[in-house]
């Protein structure tokens, strides 16, 4: 482990206060009664929590994506659906040593791509021919989903799966009502014949399909069948339970609210809500008091930062030399998990069907660091919950001869998140002096600042 840069923390937890507000929760999403006064709305959004699976997925902090598929062997990132299913043979796959990888990591899920846009089964659907089952593995009778759901179960990591909704090889992409049965039945199958399921992950991609029509989906089918399926299921991007943070560079943003104004796009309301609030998923701020005040609806619509070790989604030999340094992964961590987000990071299996030395000891790195920095609250209190109510400040002793760089700030969400601004000042040589500040904090907030030592904060 090169990288080596002595952090230590303080960590406290807070529980805001909001002056007027009664004990009424809203749970997962609000929409606003007629007429009332933007301060109201504030109150209102203040009080809005995550279901019970938001909140277990949001505690899982990382997870890890798995892009691997008949691109892993051409040396594309986007299969156009034509590539022969003959070219998908991995020598040694073992999708235990991906859970063993990610277990040493302190991943707490793995998502596969169970289906990219080129439309390749990791699974023997009954569906279509393009799948592992017209490949020379295992002599057509491999089934990857398989291996790695019960791999997850023996290494005890969640299990997700990422079913891309465009399909550049299904004959009937673009036939609306017929690719959406057929989607459906792919996602059935899924769903049913694997164990728990617990996040089902889709993009937004959209095209024309052979016909020149541009496909429809049909999210509320969709979603339907996942609720129906597996309820303990968070449903992702396309889904109205984990929000895409809008970049795939690892960054969260500075103010981050799970309890936003942005309408998740499955919904179909969503066009004329987000189109009236100016908003879409990259937009700057999603639930400041202005939106708030001009939204009819608020949501808990946590972020999820989604962004791969290496250059590309899929592994390509030459990029061995190109995978993330352990520094740069530090650095998506604190923009990340430390931005109130949940990191989900991918670590692309190569052409032996294994997570490369190179990447499985990045993430062993990466988990060395984390319990290091975080082994010790330098807090003397043995409580570090704050009640707070705005514009307190409260003062914390710090242990003695503790030297910290990072402060790590919670809201506790299961009453909303509602902190908008915040400054941390530290009491050294007699005096105060203001080391820190931000907006949001949320699930989870980190601030780094240069070493230093305090009597209190
Ligand atoms: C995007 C895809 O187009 C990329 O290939 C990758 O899978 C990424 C995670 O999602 O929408």
């Amino acid at each position: 482990m090169k990288y080596r840069q002595l952090i230590t923390i303080l960590a406290l937890t807070m529980l805001a206060g909001c002056g007027r507000c009664g004990e009424e929760y809203y749970e997962k999403s609000l929409r606003f009664p007629e007429g009332i006064s933007a301060e109201e709305k504030v109150e209102m959004a203040a009080r809005v929590v995550p279901s019970d699976k938001q909140l277990q997925w949001q505690q899982m902090e990382l997870t890890a994506f798995l892009h691997f598929g008949i691109n892993t062997f051409t040396g594309n990132e986007w299969g156009n659906g034509k590539d022969s299913p003959d070219l998908f043979n991995p020598s040694s796959l073992d999708c235990r040593q991906w859970a063993k990888s990610l277990k040493e990591g302190g991943f707490r899920m793995a998502i596969l791509t169970a289906k990219h846009h080129d439309g390749f089964c990791l699974w023997p659907t009954a569906t279509t021919e393009y799948s592992v089952k017209k490949s020379p593995w295992k002599d057509g009778k491999g089934d990857v989903v398989k291996e790695l759901s019960e791999a997850c179960r023996e290494y005890r990591l969640k299990f997700g799966v990422y079913l891309s909704p465009w399909d550049r090889n299904a004959g009937c992409y673009g036939d609306s009502p017929a690719y959406n049965r057929f989607f459906i039945e792919q996602l059935t199958e899924l769903l049913t014949n694997y164990g728990q399921v617990h996040e089902v992950w889709f993009d937004g991609a959209c095209a024309e399909g052979p016909n020149g029509r541009r496909q429809v989906y049909d999210w509320t089918a969709i979603l339907e069948t996942i609720h129906r399926l597996q309820p303990e299921a968070v449903t992702a991007i396309m889904g109205d339970d984990v929000r895409w943070v809008g970049n795939e560079g690892g960054r969260g943003r500075q103010t981050e609210w799970s309890s936003t104004v942005f309408t998740p796009e499955s919904l179909e309301r969503s066009a004329d809500q987000n189109n009236s609030l100016g908003l879409n998923a990259m937009s700057r701020d999603l639930g400041g008091r202005e939106l708030i005040a001009r939204a009819q609806e608020v949501f808990w619509y946590p972020s999820e930062v989604d962004v791969s070790i290496r250059p590309g989604w899929f592994y390509h030999p030459y990029q061995d030399s190109q995978v993330r340094s352990l520094e740069n992964l530090v650095d998506i961590y604190y923009t990340s998990v430390g931005r109130n987000s949940v990191l989900l990071l991918n670590i692309p299996p190569d052409t032996r069907g294994l997570i490369h030395e190179i990447d499985a000891q990045r993430l062993k790195d990466l988990r060395s660091y984390l319990d290091e920095t975080f082994a010790d609250n330098h807090l003397s209190r043995r409580s570090r919950l704050w009640k707070a109510e705005a514009g307190e400040s409260r003062e914390f002793a710090v242990k003695d001869g503790a030297v910290f760089n990072t402060l790590r700030i919670r809201e506790d969400i299961t009453k909303g998140q509602r902190v908008e601004s915040f400054t941390l000042e530290a009491f050294t040589e007699g005096q105060w002096m203001k080391i820190a500040e931000g907006t949001t904090i949320g699930y989870n907030r980190l601030l780094k600042f240069p070493a230093m030592t305090a009597e209190k904060i």
